[in-house]
């Protein structure tokens, strides 16, 4: 079965969609990998957010008033360039939450950013292969954004980037072009390497194009204080909070992003996705034949400190990532809202491993040094609680 779609058929698409998410066969290969059936996919999933966010009355949250999250690539220059600045400026704010009295325990922590940072080495094996990998990943990136409205004056929202329209070779991309409107280049070429084995997920990377320092845009002179913990072919540290000052590197890959971030492998991903095991499985590289999924493939695609388990927030570009993790989280969540919404599985542990207990929405979830603990059920719905904002 093919529908044609038109936008105008959409809405009744997605009267039907209210009830039920649509299927794979609504789009003939073709459209999923032109990127067709994707556009139509996130169409439908905003409308059914305009109808469900308007069937609540009376809220100050509405879809006309929230917040707008936009690729990187579609913001102006002049937004661009204040959310790098501001970026950078969290990099120099110092510490919010840690006490005096604690700085000793985290000699890495030098600025706000190196808490964000350091709570993620900290928590990285209670959220990853989690009930809570999406929600407390989606309130992460949240209080970074807050932060950088609160602590360094940037009055726009987070971008997320599409890698998948960077696939084929994410080193060209325009978000990478290393200008002052950019997100920063590659890292300097570094030639002569060969391929790496990565164990946890039994494949051989091939060199990237970069390898070295970020060499020109807004990052170029950054300093990083955390990490690197489990990187190939780098002087990994010692403890979790070593201070380690370095530049910012980065690797871009297409072999990542051809295999595991294109068009065809998001929409399949969220079209084929039924129940929310296979979504959060197939997504971080849990399911079988793809060791990656379109989390695992977007941290490697960028290579170096962006690809380190733990210290991954370190580049700036891990929360447009997540951005786009976030993006394909309600968009599957809206496909089918009302079974979506409040849904989780899985326990607090990293696959389980040690075996804890199965997370419930009444769990407390801590963040660290980002902030206080929050209740899960208030991170599901981002137009609930706190939260106020979509993608577009
Ligand atoms: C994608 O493929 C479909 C089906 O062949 C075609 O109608 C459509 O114009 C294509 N879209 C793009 C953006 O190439
Ligand atoms: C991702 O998509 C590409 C083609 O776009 C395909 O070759 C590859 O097998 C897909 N990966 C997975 C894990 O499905
Ligand atoms: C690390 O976890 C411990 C135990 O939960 C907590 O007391 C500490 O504040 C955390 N530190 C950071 C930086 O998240
Ligand atoms: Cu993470």
């Amino acid at each position: 079965m093919h529908f044609k779609t038109s936008v105008a058929a959409l809405a009744s698409i997605s009267a039907l969609a209210a009830a039920q998410a649509p299927s794979i066969d609504q789009w003939t290969q073709q459209e999923i990998n032109n990127g067709t059936a994707w556009t139509e996919v996130t169409q439908i999933a905003s409308e059914n957010q305009i109808y469900n966010v308007g069937t609540r009355g009376d809220v100050s949250c509405q879809y006309g008033n929230a917040k707008v999250r936009k690729e990187f690539r579609h913001m102006s220059n002049a937004d661009r360039k204040a959310f790098t600045d501001a970026a950078t400026c969290l990099m120099k704010t110092p510490p919010q939450h840690m006490r005096a009295d604690q700085a000793k325990n985290y000699p890495g922590v030098k600025s706000r950013h190196d808490e964000y940072v350091a709570t993620h080495i900290n928590m990285t094996m209670n959220i990853h292969a989690t009930a809570d990998f999406l929600a407390w990943h989606r309130n992460f990136i949240w209080h970074y954004e807050s932060d950088l409205k609160t602590l360094c004056g940037y009055e726009g929202t987070l971008p997320y980037w599409n890698w998948a329209l960077d696939a084929a070779a994410p080193q060209d991309s325009p978000l990478f072009n290393g200008d002052e409107y950019s997100m920063g280049s590659n890292g300097e070429y570094i030639s002569g390497r060969s391929d790496t084995y990565l164990y946890t997920q039994g494949i051989n990377m091939p060199p990237g194009t970069g390898g070295g320092c970020v060499n020109s845009g807004p990052f170029k002179s950054v300093q990083l204080h955390l990490g690197p913990l489990d990187l190939p072919n780098a002087e990994n540290v010692n403890s979790n909070y070593q201070y380690n000052p370095r530049c910012l590197k980065r690797d871009f890959n297409s072999f990542f992003s051809n295999s595991y971030n294109t068009i065809s492998n998001v929409t399949e991903l969220v079209l084929e996705s039924i129940y929310l095991e296979d979504f959060q499985d197939r997504m971080q590289g849990y399911a079988s034949g793809d060791p990656f999924g379109v989390h695992g493939g977007g941290h490697w695609t960028v290579g170096g400190d962006a690809s380190d388990f733990h210290s991954s927030p370190n580049d700036p570009l891990f929360f447009l990532h997540h951005g786009m993790i976030d993006y394909i989280w309600t968009t599957w969540q809206n496909l089918d809202i009302y079974r979506r919404q409040l849904i989780i599985k899985g326990t607090s542990t990293l696959g389980n491993s040690p075996p804890s207990a199965e997370m419930t929405l009444d769990d407390m979830i801590p963040f660290g040094f980002v902030t206080g603990d929050v209740e899960f059920r208030k991170l599901m719905d981002t137009f609930g609680d706190a939260y106020c904002y979509r993608y577009e």
